[in-house]
């Protein structure tokens, strides 16, 4: 039967391929924060979560996941004075499915409490800081009478930036191979 594949099986393939795209887009797009790791959105443990978010660095696209038993926990989004006062009576947005997905679009502090009363109080917020994107490097200061060499300088590498981002070859490859499927090239 040599090489050709049956319809159904080009169709396989094919959601196989997009599928795999997808999950690669997602990856390229932003991380996943599970909000308290593996502890989720809680009051039990006492979890610290601004060492959790100190020990994260959040950008643009990411997508922070809040995890907890709707019956007893919530999430809103908050301003800062609120924040700081646990004050949950004008919440921004309130998000109640237990398992919620929220994607970080804009810079700055995102706050976040437990909108039951006494959570807050007790730890359970967090501040989602997006620094800015580092686009330009610092200027360089030059001493007074350095000698300046721009030209043997080398440039400053943005590539290792996000290391984490999937090599764009093999996305390339995909689409290639997707196309291939889908119009037998
Ligand atoms: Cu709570």
């Amino acid at each position: 039967m040599g090489l050709l594949l049956s319809l159904e099986n080009r169709g396989f393939v094919c959601l196989c391929l997009i599928f795999a795209l997808f999950l690669e887009v997602q990856q390229i797009n932003g991380k996943v924060y599970k909000v308290g790791d593996s502890a989720g959105w809680t009051t039990i443990g006492n979890v610290n979560y601004t060492a959790w978010a100190y020990n994260n660095t959040f950008q643009l696209g990411d997508v922070i996941v809040f995890e907890y038993n709707p019956q007893f926990h919530n999430v809103m989004q908050v301003r800062h004075a609120e924040y700081r006062s646990c004050n949950v009576s004008s919440p921004i947005v309130t998000y109640s499915t237990g398992n919620d997905n929220i994607s970080i679009q804009t810079g700055g502090h995102h706050f976040f409490v437990c909108g039951v009363p006494g959570h807050c109080q007790s730890g359970q917020r967090v501040d989602i800081n997006v620094r800015a994107a580092a686009a330009t490097p610092p200027a360089t200061i030059n001493p007074p009478g350095a000698t300046i060499t721009p030209s043997t300088v080398p440039a400053p590498s943005h590539n290792d930036a996000r290391s984490d981002y999937m090599p764009l070859g093999w996305v390339v490859l995909q689409i290639l191979m997707l196309a291939g499927v889908l119009f037998r090239i």
